[in-house]
């Protein structure tokens, strides 16, 4: 019996990444599982502390615990996840294995272009040396999506929950325009309910955050 899920998450982050932590990964994808889970928090302070380090090596988030089995990396989460719901991945041999590989896509194609290019572009350089290779990832994306709704299994799986957060960025949806499968393809995964209550609780649970440290500041005068 799997569970009880409990998503590990920062107590606080600054406003910019908020609605964007990769917790929310685990928690839109538990949610369209319908599975029930808490959320704990590392004080981002702390995150370098042992305790942390003993579950996230990087120092980072996300990571999930199901009952006695703890584990990082949002794509490992993930895919633990989607071999415990249907929701998330058909049990179909072929559908699996499509599911799979857009995950693994998702992650080592795409991602691992679009986060570099976003990171480079934090210094505003005159013309981003990555542009040219997010773009040849993003025609061949748009390629796929223009020809079907979801990338595996003719259906939703996490594989397209995942595509969709990586797509989502806000300095990576603005270069959508030129594609309009890929927004119309975004837009659509965001529009799920399960994602739009992951967003929400995720905004809020860093707004208590923000309420209790003005407390905590209140209260030592
Ligand atoms: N590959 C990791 C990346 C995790 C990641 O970048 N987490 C960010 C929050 S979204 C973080 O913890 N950043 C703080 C840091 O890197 O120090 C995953 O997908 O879980």
């Amino acid at each position: 019996m799997p569970g009880p899920f409990t998503v590990w998450t920062y107590d606080w982050v600054p406003q910019g990444p908020r609605g964007h932590v990769r917790d929310i990964r685990l928690r839109w994808a538990l949610e369209e599982a319908g599975l029930p889970y808490a959320v704990r928090s590392v004080r981002f302070e702390d995150r370098t502390g042992p305790d942390h380090l003993a579950i996230q090596p990087f120092a980072q988030v996300p990571a999930l615990q199901d009952g006695e089995i703890t584990l990082f990396e949002s794509g490992a989460c993930l895919l633990h996840l989607a071999d415990l719901s249907e929701a998330l991945m058909p049990r179909d041999p072929q559908a699996r294995a499509e599911t799979l590989q857009w995950v693994i896509a998702g992650l080592n194609s795409v991602e691992m272009v679009s986060v570099p290019w976003w990171f480079i572009g934090l210094s505003k350089p005159p013309e981003n040396p990555l542009e040219g290779w997010l773009n040849a990832r993003l025609d061949r994306l748009s390629a796929v999506l223009a020809t079907r709704d979801h990338l595996a299994a003719d259906r939703f799986t996490v594989a397209d929950l995942l595509m969709a957060d990586i797509l989502r960025v806000p300095k990576l949806r603005v270069l959508l325009g030129p594609y309009p499968a890929l927004e119309a393809y975004t837009a659509r995964m965001l529009d799920r309910p399960a994602f739009r209550k992951a967003r929400q609780d995720q905004l809020d649970h860093f707004a208590a955050a923000d309420a209790a440290r003005a407390e905590a500041a209140r209260a030592e005068g």
